[in-house]
């Protein structure tokens, strides 16, 4: 396993095995690396997430796009003939049914992120999957949580920012209203969930567009009800920004009964499980 990015990674990452400057937009470079180190496998993590993607629609078209297009070539054309690429609750719209949003259903986003997502879940798992036989496994991920990174430019960016605030300065800014639910994972069960679909038999996957997977579904008063239960004297004030539209597009919850039916999709944090975790790490961390 060989991990890469464009830029050097931090020592906790070096420290865990193969690290290699790789720029996943050029794609010579990238089929260069992929037959010199044998790869069969490919993790496609790069993406201009919904919040900074609107600041540069262009260029976060290209990147999203270029990046999805070059692993999928990488995959028709060498040995890395498996690929997982993340879709997002983001490829679901304002037309879309809000609460327990189904695996098949209207889904017209209105965000450059999202319409990326949609295109890309028809290119992989429709396109080269049916004609070039693909292995193309996706899932759509909710905001994603973790303490080990700093959020990344997304709508879901909060419920990250708003632990390592509670940790530092005990209050926060929150650039969503306190009643916008939306669909959150705490990362553990995403890297779980990830490694499971990509070790599932392919005969026992049903659709290879992108999975749904639910996680839980909690709003900014929620989370600062959890904080305050460790930190009660953590204080929150609201702050709507474009973020707020592109929230009110997407799912407040989504079902995710295909993903289990089809690979025993399961997860174990709910919301006081992981806020402890979140603010021990985070706490570790600082000191
Ligand atoms: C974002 O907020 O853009 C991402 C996502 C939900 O895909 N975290």
């Amino acid at each position: 396993m060989y991990a890469t990015d464009i830029k050097q990674a931090p020592a906790d990452i070096l420290e865990t095995g193969p690290f290699h400057i790789l720029d996943v937009l050029d794609y010579n470079n990238l089929l260069h690396f992929a037959i010199r180190y044998n790869i069969t496998q490919v993790y496609n993590l790069a993406a201009v997430l919904s919040g900074n993607a609107e600041r540069i629609p262009q260029q976060a078209w290209e990147i999203n796009m270029k990046a999805l297009m070059n692993t999928l070539e990488l995959a028709r054309e060498s040995d890395a003939k498996k690929l997982f690429w993340p879709s997002s609750i983001a490829v679901f719209g304002p037309t879309t049914p809000r609460h327990n949003t189904p695996q098949m259903t209207v889904m017209e986003p209105n965000t450059v992120y999202g319409i990326s997502k949609l295109a890309g879940e028809r290119w992989g798992g429709e396109y080269y999957h049916r004609r070039y036989g693909v292995d193309f496994r996706s899932l759509r991920y909710p905001g994603l949580i973790s303490h080990k990174t700093e959020a990344g430019g997304g709508t879901t960016d909060w419920a990250v920012e708003i632990y390592f605030e509670a940790i530092n300065n005990k209050r926060y800014t929150c650039f969503l209203n306190e009643d916008t639910a939306l669909p959150m994972m705490f990362m553990d069960d995403a890297i779980r969930a990830t490694i499971k679909l990509m070790q599932t038999d392919g005969e026992k996957l049903s659709l290879r567009s992108s999975y749904n997977v639910g996680g839980m579904s909690f709003t900014p008063k929620d989370v600062t009800k959890a904080i305050q239960k460790h930190i009660p004297e953590f204080e929150i004030t609201y702050a709507p920004d474009f973020r707020q539209a592109i929230a009110d597009s997407w799912p407040a919850s989504i079902d995710d009964q295909v993903a289990r039916r089809d690979w025993q999709l399961n997860d174990s944090f709910n919301l006081e499980s992981m806020t402890k975790l979140m603010l021990t790490e985070i706490k570790k961390k600082m000191e």
